[in-house]
């Protein structure tokens, strides 16, 4: 049953059917599914083939939009959920968290700030396209404890590589911690570039940003 509605929400981000992907969202939830078991099995797995379709040739630009746009409408369901259940009390740490200059690819990246937050993280999502200054500017208004960088494109992971450098440039680290991810990056990429972590997925997102602030889950600061 669980396996139809999987292949169901698939089929909804190929199709490019945002009206679909948000009433099979919906059902997920009335049926108790977990929010985030259902981007994983279901959601994700869609918008991936979208991906390698359109690697190969046989999807075009227009139908990866319209699946994105099918991947969003179901996201815009399942994440309030996601942080109601991870939804505390405490703080684990300051994040802030964009995607590279030039990189407007932020599904993956939202996917990542909200599992921060449902986890206990507070993040400030500075959302798409962001420059190394724009990172700079906020991780010090803020006191930022760890700094996020995701990068979809091979030609946009150079974005990555300048936040780390500016972060350097003006005396943020090691005391803030620079973290990256994203479809193309490797952990061969994060330790050419310097940055103190990588993750594939939002999961290991969290666990690396809890061993970064050198807690344990439910350590944390009080929030003010
Ligand atoms: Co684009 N795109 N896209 N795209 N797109 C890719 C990345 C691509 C691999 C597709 C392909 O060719 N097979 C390819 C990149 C090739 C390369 O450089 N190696 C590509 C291309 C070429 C392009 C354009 C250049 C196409 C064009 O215009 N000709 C263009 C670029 C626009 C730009 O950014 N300037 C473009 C545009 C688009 C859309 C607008 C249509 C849409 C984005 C919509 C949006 O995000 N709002 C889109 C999409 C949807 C994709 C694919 C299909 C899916 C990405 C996604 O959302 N995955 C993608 C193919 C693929 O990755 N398989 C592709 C689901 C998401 C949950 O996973 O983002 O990987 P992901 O995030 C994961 C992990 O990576 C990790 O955790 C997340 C959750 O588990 N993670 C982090 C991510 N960030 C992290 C940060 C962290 C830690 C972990 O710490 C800070």
């Amino acid at each position: 049953m669980r396996d139809q509605l999987f292949g169901a929400m698939l089929q909804s981000i190929i199709d490019g059917t945002p009206e679909k992907a948000a009433e099979l969202a919906q059902r997920a939830l009335a049926d108790g599914v977990d929010p985030l078991e259902a981007v994983n099995r279901g959601f994700a797995m869609g918008i991936t083939f979208a991906g390698e379709q359109f690697g190969c040739g046989q999807m075009f630009l227009p139908d990866l939009l319209a699946a994105a746009e099918a991947m969003k409408a179901a996201m815009r369901i399942l994440e309030p959920e996601m942080l109601k259940r991870g939804s505390q009390r405490q703080t684990l740490g300051k994040v802030v968290l964009g995607t590279a200059r030039g990189d407007i690819h932020d599904i993956g990246k939202n996917l990542v700030a909200t599992i921060l937050a449902a986890s206990g993280f507070q993040v400030f999502d500075l959302g798409t396209s962001v420059t190394p200054d724009q990172f700079v500017a906020k991780a010090k208004e803020i006191d930022a404890d760890i700094v996020g960088v995701s990068a979809l494109l091979t030609t946009t992971m150079a974005g990555q590589k300048a936040v780390i450098e500016a972060l350097d440039r003006n005396g943020l680290r090691p005391r803030m911690k620079a973290i990256i991810g994203g479809a193309a990056v490797t952990p061969k990429w994060a330790a050419e570039i310097g940055a103190d972590g990588y993750s594939r997925n939002a999961l290991d997102a969290v666990e690396l940003a809890k061993s970064l602030m050198g807690r344990a889950a439910g350590e944390g600061k009080a929030l003010a």
